[in-house]
């Protein structure tokens, strides 16, 4: 038994191999917390769902591209030779180029891919198409691309705000309050953006607990925080965080214990809000009692906690999910109104944080240097997407639509290539995107498992996975650097991705541009020379590439410590400006408000969802869904894996509905049931508990999509992916961000026989 170091966005492990083959992957022995989503690594390399040979769809490979009328995700596929593919692929973008020009090519490819610096699939596609004249790119990400849109107009951008994030460090010494919309999911910070070396969360909310900081989560669910630290259970109704938000503030208004002092010197706009909350601008205050009616939290719960945030050290923290949500721009400028009444932000353990706990970086450790990456060139196309409107860019060419200030229109695709993301899990309203997904020409997908998204695509590459390939691991707020040297040889016929792009490359000329004459090797020693001078820098002398690769984790100072965000603003807001336009904390935006967008104008207001359980949609569909991030696997990787499957109901994906709901619809736990609305059908496993409030469910994501009839217009899904039931509306025309998490939904006990689960199993042709 061999034994080497490597990394996942789940953390550094330990795999084991024996006989040249992956025996299992454990956390790293330094790591106090290490996550068992390692446990599904060996299932997915070596199980039925790996892809093994480059395939083509069987009428691609027959009847070459069309436009429009194709069988994607219901034809079988054909396994061919990889020069067979090759070929088929450099034709494919080298006729798009010519007959459509570069417009014609997305290559947005949104997705989390694998930890490594080198082998990173979106980079290594998008220089290969940015060496081919350019792609079509998308901006932004899924995750909270309304605070990176929203933000930087009214308190700065948010990668500098997380990264200048208070610590929870500081929080356990100075705090005294932690307000939590969203709770602080322990669950979600098992995963880091490139991976870390240590999961330090649990251990720094326990130390907050035992100095006796009070925690409160406004939460729908109970359960995705963690019980050891006794937070006060407080669950509004999905959707009504910003109307809780606005009814603490009106009570800190009336009650004069709003912090007026620190609203002139560093905020711009209150006389707007104080004329909002108290109803001059549309006739309603929005009082505790008002708020209550909204978010069910009883009104005097609302009013006395404002008494408490306000005489207390109050830390307000806003996690992302709240935000993936309609008008979820709200739940960020209230959070921020909120902070400024309070008037503590820029003062240890005050002010506010957003996402905290999404991430198993964020408010606990930073980078003390930028890792070196590939380096991607520069795309000579300009247009591109804000992420989230995939399906609107493939179903409406030419239509014009806006984005943060701009008029916009959508290209007209004829290809699209993938690599290192699944749409098919990640976007909302997949039936929609289904039929989205029949327009272009050529779909091409570079995968390692028969993924939902692989399905949909006409030619299909097997690729390695970080086990079977060697990189540098750093993760994006880690402060370690973690060898990934290669732990077992390719399984089957996968090739790294930088092969398979030099291959096309030659065959269309570019491959020079490409590689610059360098192997993987020589740009992995490159980017480790750069390391050593950037390190030396620092004070820290690396070891030569070799020696890295088969050593341990090199961990480097944490850089800043004692980081209070905002706070040398405060102490000098003429020297230390926000980038604001005003350079001051903007609770009123005259930009925004000069945008005119009527679903988010130019302050924190109260915009109902159209889907929510006060909606008239209600009537039909009682239940709001809400489908978080995945405790046994990161979104859809590796879901074939033991840990995963683990979790399943019958095979199905785990839903929690509360007893009530339950016994209304005569379910009992662990029956099947089927979760549907207008959109679509899925099903899933049902786990009744009173962890989550009534008339409201919770269905993680990632289960891989698996129709019942493939080509089938909405077919039922066997499985119980949440996006069946999602809508493709966006947050607003400001941000364009995802939604996901305003829909209703009903569900009833599924009662015929249920369907084998197929999706993974290969989809290939018999014949
Ligand atoms: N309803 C709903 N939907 C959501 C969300 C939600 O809260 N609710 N959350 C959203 C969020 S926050 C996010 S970030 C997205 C995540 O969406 P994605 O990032 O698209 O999801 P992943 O499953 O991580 O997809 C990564 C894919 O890359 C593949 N892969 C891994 N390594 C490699 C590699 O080296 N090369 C190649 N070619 N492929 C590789 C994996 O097998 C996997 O299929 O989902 C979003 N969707
Ligand atoms: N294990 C695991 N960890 C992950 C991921 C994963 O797939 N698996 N994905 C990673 C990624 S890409 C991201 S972006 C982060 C996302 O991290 P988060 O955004 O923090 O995760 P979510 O699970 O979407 O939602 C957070 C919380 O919001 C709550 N919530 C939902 N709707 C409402 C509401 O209307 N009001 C209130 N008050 N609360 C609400 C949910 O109950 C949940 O507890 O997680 C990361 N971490
Ligand atoms: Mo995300």
């Amino acid at each position: 038994m061999t034994k080497h170091v490597t990394s996942s966005h789940w953390g550094a492990g330990i795999a084991d191999v024996k006989d040249g083959k992956l025996t299992g992957v454990s956390g790293h022995p330094g790591d106090p917390d290490p996550s068992p989503i390692n446990d599904n690594f060996v299932d997915s390399i070596y199980g039925s769902a790996r892809i093994k040979k480059p395939a083509v769809r069987k009428g691609y490979l027959e009847n070459g591209p069309q436009h429009g009328g194709n069988k994607r995700g219901e034809e079988p596929f054909i396994e061919v030779s990889w020069e067979t593919a090759l070929d088929l692929a450099a034709k494919a973008l080298d006729t798009t180029r010519q007959k459509y020009g570069n417009e014609a090519i997305f290559g947005g490819s949104y997705g989390w891919g694998s930890a490594g610096r080198f082998h990173h699939a979106q980079s290594q596609l998008k220089r290969f198409l940015n060496c081919s004249g350019g792609f079509v790119r998308s901006e932004g990400n899924y995750s909270y691309n309304t605070a990176l849109v929203l933000l930087p107009h009214i308190v700065g951008d948010f990668e500098g705000l997380t990264r200048n994030g208070t610590r929870w460090s500081t929080i356990a010494k100075e705090g005294e309050l932690v307000v939590m919309f969203g709770g602080i999911p322990l669950k979600s910070a098992q995963v880091s953006p490139g991976g870390c070396s240590r999961h330090r969360l649990k251990g720094e909310l326990l130390a907050c607990h035992a100095a006796g900081v009070k925690f409160i989560d406004f939460n729908p669910c109970k359960s995705d925080t963690p019980a050891e630290i006794c937070a006060e259970w407080l669950a509004p109704i999905p959707g009504s965080d910003t109307a809780i938000m606005l009814g603490l503030a009106h009570t800190l208004l009336i009650e004069d214990l709003h912090d007026q002092t620190f609203l002139e010197r560093y905020t711009v706009g209150f006389d707007e809000v104080k004329s909002y909350l108290l109803g001059k601008k549309d006739g309603v205050p929005k009082t505790a009692e008002w708020a209550s009616l909204q978010s069910e939290i009883p009104a005097e719960r609302i009013r006395e906690l404002a008494r408490q945030m306000a005489r207390s050290r109050t830390f307000i923290c806003t996690a992302a999910g709240l935000q993936r949500a309609e008008h979820g721009e709200q739940t960020l400028w209230g959070t921020i109104t909120l902070a400024s009444m309070l008037g503590q932000i820029g003062l240890p353990a005050g002010g506010f944080a957003i996402a905290y706990g999404s991430d198993g970086g964020i408010g606990l450790m930073n980078r003390p240097l930028r890792w070196p990456s590939f380096p991607q060139g520069k795309n000579r196309v300009k247009t591109f997407i804000p992420v989230a409107c995939i399906s609107d860019m493939l179903l409406h060419p030419g239509e014009d639509y806006k984005y943060n200030g701009k008029d916009l229109s959508y290209p007209d695709i004829r290809m699209i290539w993938w690599a290192g993301g699944n749409p098919f899990h990640h976007h909302q309203d997949i039936n929609r995107l289904i039929k989205a997904f029949q327009k272009p020409e050529t779909v091409i997908v570079n995968e390692i498992n028969w993924t939902a998204t692989a399905r949909f695509a006409d030619i299909v590459f097997p690729v390695t996975t970080t086990l079977e390939r060697e990189d540098i691991g750093g993760g994006q707020r880690d402060n370690s650097l973690i060898p990934m040297p290669k732990v077992i040889d390719p399984v089957a016929e996968a090739r790294d991705e930088y092969d398979i792009f030099t291959e096309i490359a030659e065959r269309l000329n570019f491959d020079k541009d490409f590689t610059l004459d360098k192997t993987s090797r020589q740009w992995l020693e490159g980017m480790w020379q750069d390391l050593c001078v950037m390190s030396s820098g620092v004070g820290i002398t690396l070891p030569n590439f070799e020696s890295f690769l088969t050593g341990d984790i090199i961990e480097f100072e944490d850089p800043n410590p004692e980081t209070v965000l905002l706070s040398e603003f405060r102490r000098d807001p003429e020297q230390n400006p926000l980038t604001t336009p005003s350079g001051k904390i903007e609770l009123y935006s005259d930009r925004i408000a000069s945008f005119g967008y009527s679903d988010c104008p130019g302050q924190f207001t109260w915009l109902p969802p159209t889907e929510w359980l006060n909606s008239e949609q209600a009537r039909s569909f009682p239940l709001h869904m809400i489908s978080g991030q995945p405790k046994t696997r990161l979104h859809s990787q590796l879901d074939a894996g033991k840990y995963s499957q683990s979790s399943k109901v019958k095979g199905r994906e785990p839903v929690m509905i509360h007893p009530k709901d339950a016994n209304a619809r005569n379910i009992k736990d662990g029956d099947v049931v089927r979760v549907f609305n207008d959109r679509g059908a899925c099903l899933a496993g049902a786990v009744v508990t009173e962890d989550i409030r009534e008339r409201t469910i919770y269905l993680c994501t990632g289960a891989w999509y698996d129709p019942a009839t493939p080509g089938e217009t909405k077919s039922l899904d066997k499985h119980g992916n949440p996006n069946m039931l999602t809508h493709d509306k966006r947050t607003s025309k400001l941000s364009q961000g995802t939604a996901a998490h305003s829909a209703l939904v009903e569900l009833e006990k599924f009662e015929g026989e249920l369907p084998e689960i197929t999706v993974y199993d290969p989809p290939l042709s018999n014949d």
